[in-house]
């Protein structure tokens, strides 16, 4: 009921927190309306409410000083915690490999998908994972993730000759749940058992005047923003999610971020790369493209493993060369994490309050004090984000794996008006790695008046395939078996290999 009494209450207690802008249009509102904003306001709270302002400003004024230099206290990954695709010895990767298939096929492995981001960049409306890039298939990236979900726990299952599950757990935020629960139920949870898929959803945090004033974005709504990617740690307690992997015997979390469409799910050799090395916490990293590459740094600050993101360095360090030219901070976060449950549980109900606080500086939309609606063609607000990078100084053991880019990093960013990180960069990536996995396998591709396309090896990134040829990761995870199909066969672009194609066409 919306008493009288309630709304006094409110009014004074916003007072009192400096807020009282929240109520401005409170006549105006109607009863369905403001009683939606007296809920939040109460579910805010106007004391916890005025604090998060005062933080969030106090915190935009720091951030437009000067930028805290780390320079002095950065130094590069100690090479005796990096694993590598690239360095590392065949039979350790091999080794690596068999004992992460073999912790997937105990059941012991999760996969958790950060999917709570607005996706601004990219300029859509609906949440990232549902995006078809253009692929010949017209598969979306949460359909692709779902298919390799789906092969790796075949393959550890045949392995091992277990039935292995491997559960996958996606944190949305108020935007994106929704829709995508909406999206997996319309696709029949791409063949997975929706008793495995596990949604779950983070908060959300006012955005924030640079004079601490909570905005308002209609006249009884309040702006607000998920809370950065380290709102994960939260969320996991706000929805037992930890206790729901205790129930389910996981001990080993593989997280990554929802628009990389190489990522590998549950990536065995990471898995076991970490497992063997008894690390509670690990990152994938790729060697940086060039010095102002948009990802952050793996790196030591004070001794202790940090990510340094890619808005918080600056330009001197980014560039800063050893003497053979390499860049010195060259480990590029791709934001694909491993955890152990324990460390996890750690974090989130102990550790979680010392974790920064990050400030990003937006175009905030709201209503001005005549109430109409403002699009500012400069930046007005603050909005407070946790990274879920930021645990790693907790870790008693971290690890890093250098991966290669072109067989594990190409995330969608941009909309392909963009220049990188776009619909059509991500579609060539992974094309192009087909193209390979065709090629390693024997394959030759013909044009559509059947004449051989000439191979070629070695593709720039900005180029397409000379043919094209989609794999369902149904058919292969990383490139294996695809021997049986394809050695000496004549096999005509474009096409697409998906489970019902494994016979292949006569050679001609
Ligand atoms: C992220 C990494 C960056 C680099 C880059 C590579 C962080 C903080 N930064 O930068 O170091 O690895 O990716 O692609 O990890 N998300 C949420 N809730 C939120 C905000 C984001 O779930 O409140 C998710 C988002 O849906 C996405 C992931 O976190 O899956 C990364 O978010 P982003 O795309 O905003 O991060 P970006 O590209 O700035």
């Amino acid at each position: 009921m919306l008493g009288p009494g309630r709304l006094r209450e409110a009014r004074a207690r916003l007072e009192q927190a400096g807020q009282p802008q929240l109520l401005r249009f409170w006549a105006e509102l109607g009863p369905a309306r403001a009683a939606a904003l007296l809920q939040e306001l109460e579910r805010l709270g106007p004391e916890e409410l005025g604090e998060h302002c005062r933080r969030a400003a106090a915190a935009g004024a720091r951030e437009q000083g000067p930028l805290e230099r780390l320079d002095a206290r950065m130094q590069p990954v100690p090479a005796g915690g990096l694993g590598s695709t690239r360095r590392s010895a065949p039979a350790e990767l091999q080794r690596w490999e068999a004992e992460g298939f073999h912790q997937i096929s105990q059941n012991k492995v999760a996969v958790l998908l950060l999917a709570g981001g607005q996706g601004t960049r990219l300029g859509v409306t609906y949440p990232k994972g549902m995006y078809n890039v253009g692929l010949p298939s017209g598969k979306t990236l949460y359909q692709i993730q779902a298919e390799r979900i789906r092969k790796v726990e075949q393959l550890a299952g045949k392995k091992y000759g277990t039935k292995c599950t491997i559960p996958w757990y996606i944190m949305t935020s108020e935007f994106t749940l929704g829709p995508t629960e909406k999206f997996f139920i319309e696709h029949d949870y791409f063949n997975l058992d929706k008793s495995n898929v596990i949604m779950f959803e983070q908060r959300m945090l006012p955005a924030v005047t640079f004079d601490g004033k909570a905005i308002l974005e209609e006249k009884g709504k309040i702006a607000m923003a998920p809370d950065g990617n380290g709102g994960l740690y939260r969320a996991m307690v706000d929805n037992k999610i930890l206790d729901d992997m205790e129930q389910r015997g996981i001990q080993y979390i593989h997280v990554y971020c929802v628009d990389n469409i190489l990522v590998k799910m549950a990536d065995p050799v990471f898995i076991g790369f970490c497992v063997s090395k008894g690390a509670d916490c690990g990152a994938k990293v790729v060697e940086k493209a060039y010095p102002t590459e948009p990802v952050g740094v793996v790196c030591l600050v004070d001794g202790v493993s940090q990510v340094v993101e890619y808005s918080e360095i600056s330009l001197e360090t980014a560039q800063k060369q050893s003497p053979d030219g390499q860049l010195v901070y060259s480990a590029g976060n791709i934001c694909i994490h491993f955890f152990t449950l324990e460390f996890l549980k750690a974090v989130a109900q102990k550790l979680e309050p010392q974790l920064k606080q990050h400030v990003a500086i937006k175009k905030v939309p709201y209503v001005d004090e005549e109430g109409n609606l403002v699009k500012p063609l400069k930046p007005n607000g603050i909005k407070l984000e946790k990274f879920v990078f930021d645990v790693f100084q907790f870790s008693k053991n971290f690890v890093a794996f250098e991966v290669l880019r072109e067989e594990e990093f190409s995330p969608l960013k941009n909309a392909d008006t963009g220049d990188k990180d776009t619909p059509t960069t991500a579609r060539r990536a992974l094309l192009s790695q087909h193209y390979r996995w065709a090629l390693k396998a024997g394959a030759r591709f013909l044009d559509e008046n059947g004449c051989r396309i000439p191979e070629k090896i070695s593709l720039s990134g900005t180029e397409d395939p000379p043919a094209v040829c989609e794999i369902s990761p149904l058919v292969s995870y990383f490139g294996e078996g695809l021997e049986t199909y394809m050695k000496n066969k004549d096999i005509p672009s474009p096409f697409i290999f998906d489970e019902s194609k494994t016979e292949m066409p006569e050679n001609s």
